[in-house]
């Protein structure tokens, strides 16, 4: 268990629709089964006073992250459209970050990148918990090999101490082994490994 603080920020990531749905454009095995944890983590943090931070993946319909249009994914959570919406049993209470809004392409919650150039930029996300005076974030959603994995990476590498709630998360797993690989490269780089659910 993750003792929550006002110093610390649960991040829950792209628990959205065409992720958590069964029928989602790029459904993860398993993504809705994490939603009662998800929630139990946001009840905790919140009736804790920490902050509560969710990000949406959030694509124009046309853009190179896209099979269709010289990238690797099925379309998903294109901006305005149910697959983008948050799935239905997710507690929502705190701040919403949106990434890939101008097309852009990459995974982390903090950083995105331009496709034709490769020139990374900021999202909201560092100067929101910076502003509040975050310390340590807590990772939970969707998915382990992706979004999950890069936000948590990229929090340790901008220097806060980060954690992943392995019950809590779920890996799209292209590769078998893909999620198992993805905690290992956390747990390497710093993450710690805690449970939402007692
Ligand atoms: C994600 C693949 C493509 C994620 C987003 O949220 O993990 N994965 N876009
Ligand atoms: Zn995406």
């Amino acid at each position: 268990m993750v003792r929550w603080d006002e110093r610390t920020a649960l991040l829950v990531v792209d628990v959205q629709n065409d992720f958590a749905d069964p029928a989602g454009g790029l459904s993860v095995s398993g993504g809705d089964a994490i939603i009662p944890a998800v929630n139990e983590a946001i009840a905790g943090a919140r009736a804790a006073g920490a902050c509560v931070a969710y990000t949406q993946d959030w694509h124009p319909p046309d853009t190179p992250h896209f099979a269709k249009d010289g990238g690797i994914w099925p379309v998903h959570c294109v901006r305005d459209t149910w697959g983008a919406e948050f799935y239905p049993d997710l507690r929502v209470a705190g701040e919403v970050v949106r990434k890939g809004t101008g097309g852009e392409d990459g995974y982390s919650g903090f950083t995105v990148r331009d496709p034709a150039s490769g020139d990374p930029s900021d999202t909201l996300l560092d100067s929101f918990l910076r502003d509040r005076g975050i310390t340590t974030v807590v990772v939970a959603g969707l998915a382990t090999d992706y979004c999950v994995r890069d936000t948590a990476l990229d929090a340790v590498a901008r220097g806060f101490a980060a954690f992943v709630l392995i019950d809590a998360v779920r890996a799209v797993d292209l590769q078998p082994g893909d999620g198992a690989r993805a905690l290992e490269a956390m747990r390497r780089a710093g993450v710690r490994s805690a449970l939402a659910s007692p």
